[in-house]
């Protein structure tokens, strides 16, 4: 299914005076302000999202999934459902594929369909965390980390042939979350685990093109509930630095303990040039990956904060790969997407509202009052007719979720594709 342009201009309409007004009321203050309307419009329109495969689908736990109608079936239909979200959104102009979950069967037919809805193949993303048919050896004891040389081969392996995959749909980076750990006190040698895996990712970096990355994701806990051999930063950074130039940290916002202090690491990571790669979900408690923005949108504010800072004053860090990592379990996938996006233009939105220079110079003056009332003045502005603004003009809808309904995307997905249709993935 693909969405009319006409029949998008049509539900716009019904929005367009109440969105003018909100937006030139908005501008007009910001201008005063002194803030750059456009060039913050310029910004919103660039921040491209990818979306994972694996999303589009129902999420689940380990207790179940339930499913939910009109799912995407095969690589073709969830990569029109990443072109939905972008006709709507204007964010979402990239897929990040799942290895094997998603290996394209005739790549030129998969790259020409991503294209006509002008999206890019952004990380491919292997696994190693669970066992495939046929394979030689299990993943049960770990992968990239194992005791026995021939289930690391394989590993390297498989990893390999992902970079191949990748290169051929026109990605530029390969992300490697693992899942090795151990799930009891005395199972595991913690340093010959870290130092296969160590070995094992050079073995993978070997192979990488010249203008490719490699992300390394790290996970405190879960799957494996006593260690995890990937655990925090400062292990993927370490991991990254004995790798090579090409090879960096991933931060996912899931894979922290409570509490930690996510923003410092992003800092950390940029001013040292080496933050790769971003994963997008909120949590109350653990790896919830729920909806962006849902349960700790100050964080999330704080975190970007970290992030713009950052890009605009980091040139020895690459821009980031930004990606969506959450499970929506009981929401419609596309619809739970749609408000994860919209979380992260806004959060986005209010960092580059913060005035910058007004707070370096109340960091010197050690003004801790002014440094809170600069950060939380940018936090209370009301973006939203900033981004309703830049998805027009991109020609996306003004209210993504509102067209989403009027235009009855489910409906005629659950047409196309029936009831029961399932997404591949866990
Ligand atoms: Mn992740």
């Amino acid at each position: 299914m693909r969405i009319d342009k006409s029949r998008l201009d049509d539900a716009n309409k019904k929005d367009e005076a109440r969105h003018k007004d909100h937006f030139d009321f908005l501008s007009n203050q910001l201008t005063m302000k002194g803030c750059d309307v456009e060039s913050i419009l310029k910004k919103l329109s660039d921040f491209q999202v990818a979306i994972p495969s694996w999303a589009l689908g129902a999420g689940g736990t380990r207790f179940g999934r339930f499913g939910f109608q009109g799912e995407p079936s095969n690589l073709e239909q969830k990569i029109d459902d990443v072109g939905i979200l972008h006709t709507l959104t204007k964010t979402a102009g990239a897929i990040s594929l799942h290895i094997p979950w998603d290996v394209p069967k005739d790549y030129s037919a998969i790259k020409e369909l991503a294209n006509s809805h002008d999206i890019i193949f952004d990380a491919v993303n292997s696994n190693t965390f669970q066992d495939q048919k046929n394979a030689k050896e299990s993943y049960r004891f770990g992968s990239l980390s194992n005791t026995n040389r021939s289930v690391r081969e394989q590993a390297i392996q498989h990893n390999t042939e992902v970079i191949q995959i990748g290169d051929k749909l026109g990605s530029k980076s390969l992300t490697i979350w693992l899942a090795d750990g151990s799930n009891f006190p005395g199972q595991s040698n913690f340093q010959t685990a870290l130092q296969h895996t160590e070995d094992s990712l050079k073995d993978i970096y070997k192979t990488l093109p010249n203008d490719w990355k490699l992300f390394i994701e790290y996970k405190p806990y879960e799957p494996n509930f006593y260690s995890t051999v990937i655990q925090d930063w400062g292990t993927s950074f370490m991991l990254a630095n004995a790798c090579g130039d090409k090879a960096y940290t991933l931060v996912d916002l899931g894979h922290h303990l409570p509490n930690t202090n996510i923003e410092q690491i992003v800092s950390t990571l940029m001013l040292k040039g080496k933050l790769g790669g971003f994963h997008f979900n909120d949590s109350k408690y653990g790896d919830d990956d729920s909806t962006v923005g849902s349960v700790k949108p100050y964080s999330l504010f704080l975190i970007f904060n970290a992030l713009v800072y950052g890009m605009e004053n980091n040139p020895q860090n690459p821009y980031p790969a930004w990606m969506i990592d959450a499970s929506h379990n009981i929401k419609d996938p596309l619809e739970d997407l749609i408000q994860s996006l919209e979380a992260i233009q806004e959060a986005y939105a209010k960092a580059l509202l913060v005035d910058q220079k007004l707070l370096t110079g109340a960091q010197q003056n050690h003004d801790v009052v002014k440094c809170q009332e600069i950060l939380q003045d940018a936090y209370r502005t009301d973006v939203r007719p900033l981004l309703e603004k830049a998805r027009l003009e991109s020609g996306g809808a003004i209210n993504p979720i509102n067209a989403y309904r009027s235009l009855q995307v489910r409906e005629n997905l659950i047409d196309e594709r029936g009831t029961d249709s399932v997404a591949s993935g866990l």
